[in-house]
Parts: structure tokens; sequence; C-alpha cells
């Protein structure tokens, strides 16, 4: 019952003779986003084999995009207008930037530079 308590957390109107029940089910589901997360917009790059994926990123002002490097080797996020630039990223390593304005902002890897996309905001 404690278990199950504690796994409802705020869905206390669950908790009681079948309490246990309700915990199992609890967490087969994600807990609930707090109301400011749930409406922050993201979006995901991938650097893999040498290139961004997807090459061309659509998306809304004041989305946050986010690179991340799946590949086995360091690359950049470097904006060709410099408005912004990742510092080398090891596998895994993830560079954020939220785009406020609207606009085309073209980028490329500035250790290989023949790694080029663009992340357009409307
Ligand atoms: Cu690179």
């Amino acid at each position: 019952m404690k278990i199950a308590l504690r796994i409802l957390g705020t869905s206390i109107f669950l908790v009681g003779g079948f309490g246990q029940l309700a915990g199992l089910r609890a967490r087969t589901h994600a807990a609930p986003l707090p109301q400011q997360m749930a409406h922050e917009m993201t979006s995901e790059v991938k650097i893999d084999n040498f290139s961004f994926s997807p090459a061309t990123l659509q998306i809304k002002a004041g989305t946050k995009v986010t690179w991340t490097n799946a590949d086995d080797i360091p690359h950049t996020v470097v904006s060709d207008d410099k408005i912004f630039k990742s510092k080398a990223l090891d596998t895994d390593e993830k560079f954020s930037f939220t785009f406020d304005k609207p606009g085309t902002y073209p980028y490329f890897c500035s250790l290989h530079p023949k790694m080029t996309a663009k992340v357009v905001v409307q």
C-alpha cells in the first residue's frame, strides 16, 4: 500500500480498496508534466555518419533545438551567420539553441565543412 501511494503521487483519488491495482496501472503511465514543461516546444537533430538529420528542420519561433552527436567522431554545430556555435561535440554530447526569430538559419560542422543543414523558423 505504501508503494502504491508513492507511485500515485497526486492521484490520491485512486488510492483505496484498489490501491494495489491502481499502483500497478500507474507504473505504465508517464507522470503528467507540469504545465510550463508541456508547453515548451522542442525539436531534435541527430548527427550521424557525417550528416545532420533532418537536413532541413522546420520549427515554430520559440522552439529549442537540441543536436546530439550520435557519430563516433567529434562534430560541431556552427551557424553560417555565427548566431550559434557549439564546441566540438564528442559521441553522445548535446548542444541546444532556442530560435526566437523567424528566418532560415543555415549551419555546418566546422570540422567537416561539407556537412551542412538548415533550420527554418516560421
Ligand atoms: Cu563534423
